[in-house]
């Protein structure tokens, strides 16, 4: 293969799980400044209509979208078979997909193991775990061998630490990272990339999710804070998925400055 420059994001097709809000919504947005031709899913499809439509004003020269439960093995087949046919020739030059964004997931409740609920475990692990294995199982494939296809997964600082609270949500993001290993060794010789973009403390809907709803209690966790926000991971997707294609970033931990692991935050106090 010829280690030539940055890998064009123009006119490839790019599957992102979890669209609808936080980081797959900013990576539509910046996918499609590049010209991409983005597949979106989410449960909330009139998210994903706006989503669609804000990333065809950035320049992505195809949104689609359609509804994904990725905690539903049903859901994600019936979804690849929709992707598939929006990608069309997969013998034709163009009939690839190559960038499968595995981002939907998030933690729910933040219960000690004492008093956690089997719901919010079962949630979690089925989402984050369960649907990134369901997913790529069922796209892998569209990927094409030896042509800068990527699988990029979306992990987080939980799954190199831990934090009281955490339980379901740091073994998933563990078990995240393990995949994500797991398929370098299982893709090795395909050219096909993998790699792991893991977060700190970010700005999204995540905490929202996490507290069912609970607006002020979400403030809390950003209050004072200088988080991530979305666009900061976005980029870094954009950033991960064009490089040359001999090139694989196999894991970044990104963090915010005033962030040094999930429990330690600094907090700067506005004076009044
Ligand atoms: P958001 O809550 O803003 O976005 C989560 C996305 O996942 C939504 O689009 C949601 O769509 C989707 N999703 C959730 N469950 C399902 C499901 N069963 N099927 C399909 N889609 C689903 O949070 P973030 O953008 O922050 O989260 C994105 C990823 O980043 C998650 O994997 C999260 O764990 C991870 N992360 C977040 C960090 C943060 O601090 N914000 C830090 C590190 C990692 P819908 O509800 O419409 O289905
Ligand atoms: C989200 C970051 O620290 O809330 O993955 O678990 S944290």
């Amino acid at each position: 293969m010829k280690n030539s420059g940055r890998f064009s994001l123009k006119n490839k097709w790019v599957l992102i799980t979890g669209a609808s809000s936080g980081f797959g919504a900013a990576a539509a947005a910046a996918f499609g400044a590049e010209g991409a031709k983005l597949l979106l899913g989410a449960r909330r499809v009139d998210r994903l209509q706006k989503v669609a439509a804000t990333a065809k004003k950035s320049g992505a020269v195809a949104a689609h979208f359609h509804a994904l439960d990725v905690a539903q093995t049903a859901s994600v087949e019936e979804f690849v078979v929709w992707a598939k046919g929006k990608i069309g020739n997969q013998k034709s030059k163009s009939g690839k997909l190559h960038v499968l964004i595995n981002n939907a997931g998030g933690a729910h409740g933040l219960d000690p193991v004492a008093t956690g609920q089997d719901a919010d475990w079962e949630t979690t692990l089925q989402t984050n775990v369960l649907g990134l294995l369901r997913v790529t199982r069922a796209a892998l494939p569209l990927l094409p061998h030896d042509d800068g296809a990527s699988i990029l997964n979306i992990g987080s600082v939980a799954g190199r630490t831990a934090y009281a609270g955490g339980s379901a949500y740091c073994a998933a993001k563990a078990g995240e990272l393990a995949i994500t290993r797991v398929l370098r060794h299982e893709l090795f010789g395909t050219g096909i990339r993998v790699g792991t973009i893991d977060p700190g403390l970010a700005e999204t809907e995540f905490s929202l999710v996490r507290f069912k709803g609970n607006a002020s209690q979400a403030a809390k966790v950003y209050a004072d804070a200088n988080p991530l926000v979305a666009a900061d991971i976005a980029d870094i997707l954009v950033w991960v998925a064009s490089r040359p294609p001999h090139v694989n970033i196999d894991e970044i931990l990104v963090k915010p400055v005033d962030q040094v692991d999930a429990g330690k935050v600094f907090r700067r106090t506005t004076k009044k």
